[in-house]
């Protein structure tokens, strides 16, 4: 690539505000590596039917889009569908596959624990013993006078058979939410009765010449969400704490700086922790590291990437690399030894980036594969020995860097993670109420879940460490996961010290508490985390989950796997404001619905608002509104 140096500044400017991601561009820029920005560029102007959800391609009379100016175009498709139906099934299209990849990942983990009980997995073994209870006792089954492997047997057959259960209930939608949250699902028909079953019936009412009422598609839109948030994420959280410990605060490093020139380095990218915590206890095999030293290396050095990487920096602190716009970046500092890959949120191109440097992409998902990747399937029965080989994998290829092409940024960010609700609870002293009397103060106005990924039509992390700092400066506290908290920790606001950018009330509460006044709970199904916070506190105070001066943000989201977490925000009673349209502007009648009509059901309602500091006035605003309704 043939671009002048004034340029390259103003361009990587431009497209972050990532210190350590923009030293490695420069060189990804000079070493002629296409980017996910080089690709977005090329894919000006994107496609405006597309972008207002006009545009329907889901059967063979198709494609059909509907004018977005009246009747001067066509206003229903071949089959008849207006601009109202072709929007709406196509967002419940989107939900429905963020809900399957958090409810499959959850589904996995559940598998693990079963063949962990079994005995049929290799090198794992149940860590939270106490929570492994407290789940079972949730779920009804006996708990007293049994080994943890029984009682883990049970719950994961129990889990396993509520994504097909004919019971029509999930166990954690019917014992966790308060009673007043679960009566408005049940009075709009939305309460989940199954994780697949949600997910199959909105494929079902997508097809052609099903659900034809977009407020019936919405509706069950929330349901589906309902089914993953309370559902599939929620299990996928619990069951990795019971296999891998419950996340207490941890320090750890975080952006491109922690990758390491003298050592073996191995990023671990993607979102299932099954593997990658495997990875983690076979890095400390002495065989292993005398081999790293054999071949010329001081050691190995594992560091994350996205959510995979969150869930090892939550439990065992492991550094995490970046987010993900840096996952190409990684490989550009030609530092990477191995990239291992489960599934969700990898560019399909990474091979052929790693193609232009010595790394190996190594895939571990059968469902996930990558041409040009080197296939190492994951299999809870050999799950170490797999571990093992990718770290051995990893050390031969060490010899193969070429040192010359080397650059890795060299300020890695302090900061603390590993703020599970249990971990908040202890800090607060074993209870919520240090935090409600903090709140009926009005030293805490509130609290904001600030969530969701990156995505390049916003500058990377602006978005996230613009909203997150208004807030705290308006002492609302903010409870993080996903990209978003990635983006907090680079930018320095997972530390402590950062007390000092937020308002006296939440200044004094945190600086107190020895905690940031940006808590990073976890990964993307760690979604469920913040459910369960804001039940825990409306239990308390004998509301709704809607009554509380709570709200939720995505202001980079692209995943539909984000659509599926802001929906159930919204289904729980959650304001969510997100930074990015959903793809439903062609349609007033969705839009409205969305933004406004939704609340009389379920108590929540998006908001679009791309500008981080209008967000923030929004979700204060919101957060004031339900203070003086509590009369607080
Ligand atoms: Fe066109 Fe209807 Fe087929 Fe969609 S479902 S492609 S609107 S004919
Ligand atoms: S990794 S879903 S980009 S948060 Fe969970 Fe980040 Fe969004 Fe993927």
């Amino acid at each position: 690539m043939d671009i002048k140096p004034k340029l390259v500044k103003e361009l990587i400017e431009e497209r972050t505000i990532d210190e350590a991601a923009r030293e490695v561009m420069a060189k990804a820029i000079e070493d002629g590596i296409e980017t996910v920005w080089d690709r977005l560029e090329a894919q000006q102007p994107q496609c405006g039917f597309g972008q207002l959800g006009l545009c329907c391609n889901r059967c063979a009379m198709g494609p059909c889009r509907i004018s977005p100016f009246g009747e001067t175009g066509p206003t229903r498709g071949v089959c008849g569908a207006d601009a109202n139906v072709i929007a709406a099934r196509n967002l419940l299209d989107d939900l429905l596959v963020g809900a399957a990849a958090h409810s499959d990942h959850g589904r996995e983990v559940v598998e693990v624990l079963l063949k962990t009980a079994e005995g049929k997995a290799q090198g794992y073994e149940i860590i939270d013993e106490e929570k492994l209870k407290a789940v079972a006792r949730e779920y009804e089954i006996e708990v007293e006078g049994r080994s943890s492997k029984e009682i883990a047997k049970d719950l994961a057959l129990a889990m396993l058979e509520e994504f097909g259960t004919i019971k029509n209930k999930i166990q954690f939608a019917e014992v966790r939410p308060p009673e007043k949250t679960k009566e408005t699902w049940r009075k709009a028909g939305i309460v989940p009765r199954s994780v697949d079953r949600e997910i199959v019936e909105a494929a079902h009412r997508v097809h052609m010449g099903v659900d034809s009422d977009y407020v019936n598609i919405l509706l069950h839109a929330l349901r589906t969400s309902l089914s993953d948030g309370w559902g599939g994420s929620m299990m996928a959280t619990e069951i990795s704490d019971v296999l891998f410990g419950t996340p207490k605060p941890v320090t750890s490093y975080v952006n491109l700086g922690v990758l390491k020139k003298d050592m073996v380095n191995i990023v671990l990218h993607g979102h299932n922790p099954v593997l990658s915590e495997m990875v983690v206890k076979a890095a400390d095999e002495p065989e292993l590291i005398e081999y790293a030293k054999k071949m010329g290396a001081k050691g190995i050095n594992l560091v994350g990437m996205c959510c995979t990487g969150n869930e090892v920096l939550m439990r065992q602190g492991i550094p995490i690399a970046g987010n993900m716009l840096n996952q190409e970046l990684a490989i550009a500092t030609g530092a990477v030894e191995v990239m291992l890959i489960d599934y969700q949120c990898i560019f399909p191109s990474i091979t052929k980036t790693a193609s232009c440097y010595h790394t190996k992409v190594v895939s571990t998902s059968e469902k996930a594969k990558f041409p040009g990747a080197i296939h190492m399937e994951f299999h809870p029965e050999n799950a170490y020995d797999t571990a093992k080989e990718i770290i051995k994998l990893a050390i031969e290829n060490f010899p193969n860097r070429d040192p010359n092409r080397v650059k890795i940024p060299n300020k890695p960010m302090k900061m603390m993670a590993g703020f599970s609700v249990e971990a908040l609870k202890s800090a607060l002293g074993g209870s919520f109420k240090p935090l409600i009397d903090a709140i009926v103060e009005g030293k805490i106005r509130g609290a904001a879940g600030v969530v969701g990924c990156n995505n390049p039509k916003i500058k990377q992390d602006y978005g996230h460490i613009t909203l997150a700092k208004e807030l705290i400066k308006r002492d609302i506290i903010v409870l993080e996961t996903g990209c978003a908290a990635i983006a907090s920790g680079k930018a320095g606001l997972l530390l402590p010290e950062a007390a000092e950018l937020a308002g006296e009330g939440l200044k004094s509460i945190v600086t107190a508490l020895g905690v940031p006044p940006v808590l990073h709970m976890g990964s993307c199904v760690d979604c469920s985390r913040i459910l369960v916070l804001a039940a825990e506190l409306a239990k308390t105070l004998n509301v709704a989950i809607s009554d509380l001066p709570v709200a939720g943000a995505a202001p980079e989201w692209y995943s539909q796997k984000a659509i599926s977490i802001g929906a159930y925000f919204v289904a729980s009673g959650v304001f969510t404001v997100l930074g990015l349209p959903l793809k439903v502007y062609g349609s007033k009648d969705v839009l409205n619905l969305l933004t406004e009509g939704v609340e009389g059901v379920v108590g929540g309602k998006f908001a679009i608002e791309p500008d981080p500091i209008r967000a923030a006035e929004l979700i204060s605003a919101h957060i004031e509104k339900k203070r003086k309704a509590l009369g607080i």
